[in-house]
Formats: structure tokens, sequence, C-alpha cells
């Protein structure tokens, strides 16, 4: 008989008795996530069954529509956290500013900032296609008593102390690092326990998947064409396939599982990409690197870049190390041209 699996609250509690002089207070954080998430999930599977779905009315900062899950989405998570008491300071793709938390007798003792994407590729909620969560979690640089400033979540991605995501998909998964590798666990509908499923999951290094938006190739720096020129060629394990779902989430997910990589570049259309550097790139990237894969903007590791502002967006190169390090290859030789 196959050995019962661990559930994702027991493997909060090891993982925590590892750290000796832990408070607990990342674990309370990821299981904070866990519950917002299974909230958010009996709604995202009820989205094509209820007059839910569609846009808000509303416009995010990003001048784009919101769909009425994405609000949802929002509340859900942040009220989650913020009543639980234990973070300082949440920054949501949806708002405009970052929230300052402070507790039920207006102290300021929390020292953990969390960043997130409630639910990223909305748009493709309307179509049954699997969505995503994405946090990132990070200790606050400004003194424990004090209330959060911006400095708190301008932070490079290599201070993260945790990053995960959920994927709203055929089945529901919650994958998460904190440094120490990567673990997915997928929830029983039935009894709504995530149990480890995925334990220490890892990118293949080298991959035959590319995952890109190609309908804007015309609008693609040179480096890009001529990655994909490569990929398409008939030559070794080429060409490779090509798989976009337009769900960053699920994109990652399969090419972690698969091997292969994802780009979303600059384009003449969008001069930095289109994905945010802080709720998106970087923790994609903590947990892609934690799977021995690569990220990068197509010349620097997105860790280490150095964040100017909450909402701020950055071309993204992230899979299978061996072919982000090609595409790398392509970019800089056709600046050097
Ligand atoms: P969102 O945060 O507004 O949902 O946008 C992010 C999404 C990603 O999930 C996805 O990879 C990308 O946008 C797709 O963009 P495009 O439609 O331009 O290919
Ligand atoms: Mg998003």
């Amino acid at each position: 008989m196959m050995e019962p699996s661990k559930t994702l609250g027991e493997f909060i509690i090891e993982k925590q008795e590892e750290f000796k002089y832990s408070t607990g207070e990342l674990s309370r954080i990821i299981n904070s996530i866990r519950l917002a998430a299974k909230v958010v999930n009996y709604k995202v599977n009820k989205a094509g069954l209820v007059d839910i779905v569609g846009a808000a009315g509303e416009v995010n900062i990003q001048g784009e529509d919101q769909q009425k899950l994405d609000v949802y989405a929002n509340e859900v998570f942040i009220q989650t956290l913020i009543n639980r008491e234990i973070a300082c300071g949440i920054a949501s793709e949806e708002n405009d500013d970052f929230i300052t938390v402070s507790g039920s007798d207006n102290s300021h003792n929390n020292k953990y900032v969390i960043l997130m994407d409630p639910l990223d590729g909305s748009s493709n909620i309307d179509v049954n296609v699997p969505v995503g969560t994405i946090f990132s979690v990070y200790r606050r640089l400004t003194p424990i008593g004090s209330p959060v400033t911006l400095e708190d979540f301008l932070q490079p991605g290599i201070n993260q102390v945790a990053a995960g995501y959920v994927i709203y998909g055929t089945s529901t998964m919650l994958v998460y690092t904190t440094g120490h590798g990567v673990n997915g666990f997928t929830l029983n509908p039935a009894i709504g326990t995530f149990y480890l499923s995925h334990p220490n999951m890892k990118f293949r290094e080298d991959g035959n998947i590319y995952s890109i938006n190609e309908g804007n190739y015309i609008h693609f720096p040179q480096g890009v064409k001529d990655y994909l020129k490569y990929c398409q060629k008939e030559e070794g394990d080429r060409p490779y396939t090509s798989r976009y779902i337009g769900s960053l989430v699920s994109d990652i997910h399969r090419n972690m599982i698969k091997g292969g990589i994802y780009i979303y570049p600059t384009s003449t259309k969008s001069p930095n990409g289109k994905l945010r550097l802080l709720y998106e790139c970087n923790p994609m990237a903590f947990i892609t690197e934690q799977a021995g894969g690569k990220a990068s903007d197509g010349y620097t590791r997105i860790l280490e870049l150095e964040p100017t502002e909450l909402h701020e967006r950055v071309p993204f190169f992230c899979g299978s190390k061996n072919m982000v390090e090609k595409a790398e290859e392509f970019m800089l030789y056709a600046n050097e041209e």
C-alpha cells in the first residue's frame, strides 16, 4: 500500500522545527496563504457557474481592466494576512500603494512584508484556463516597532525569505520555497487538504519547450528573434516545442515539470516588458533558481536587480538553465553586431 502523503500543515511544522530559533512567523504566513488559497480556489472553481466572471468596472494602476475575481482574490489574501496580524506590510499588484499593517494595539512589531499578485492571468478566467496567485516574502529593513516604508518593499529579489505560487488548474497546487528547494502540494478538494505531491521540484538543465507570445514577434529585440529561429531550427534535439498559455504561473509550472524556457521580452510596444519585477518576476526567479533553473532580464540575474518603484516592469527570461544561457548569448551577440 502507498504511504499516505504528508500534508502541507505537517510539512510546515516539520520545517519550522529545523530552524531552532524561529519564532514561527514565517510558518504562520505560509499557513495563512494556504488558507486564503483554499478560499480563492473555491471561488475560482465556481467561476463558470455563477455570475462572477467579467470586468468589475475598475481599472488597476497599469490601466488594465480588473476582473471581479481579481478584486475578490486581492481582498481575501489581504484580509487573511491582516486579520492574523502576521505581516507588517503588504503590497499587491492590484493596489496603487503598499498597505501598512499594524497590530490590534497599533503596534508594528512584525518583521515580514509580503508582496503578491493575487490572481495572475485573470484575463484567462472567462475561457477556463488556469490562473495563479504569486507571493513573495521579505524581512523588513526598517526597525521593528515603526510603520513600514517604501524601502521595505523595494528590495532586490535576492533578499526574499520565501516565495511561492498557487495554481488553480485541473488540480490546485501550492508550490513554495523558503530557500531550501522547492516543494509542491496538491489540494484534495474533497477534504480541503494540501498534500505533498511534488517534493524537491527541479528544472531539467536542458528543456525542449519555449513559451513566448510569438504574435508580438515583429516587435521583439533582434536577440529574441534570433533565439526563436534557433529554437525552430532542425538540428540536434531541435526544433523545440512551442507552448504558451498566457498565464505565467501555468507556463512556468509546466516548464519546471517538463523542461523549458519562458520569455516575456521588451518590445517596441512595451519597452520594459510586461511583467512586474516585484510581484511576478522576483518570486518566480527565486523559485526557479531554487529548482536549479535560471532567471534573467536577458543580461542580468533578476534577483540582483535593484527595484526603483513598486510596479516596475522588466523583461523576463526564465527556465531551464542551459536554455536561458543560450537565449542570453543571443541577446549579447545581437547587441554586439
Ligand atoms: P496580469 O498580471 O495582468 O494577469 O498579466 C500577466 C500575464 C501573465 O500571466 C502572462 O504570462 C502574460 O500576462 C501574458 O501576456 P500576453 O497576453 O501579452 O502574452
Ligand atoms: Mg500579474
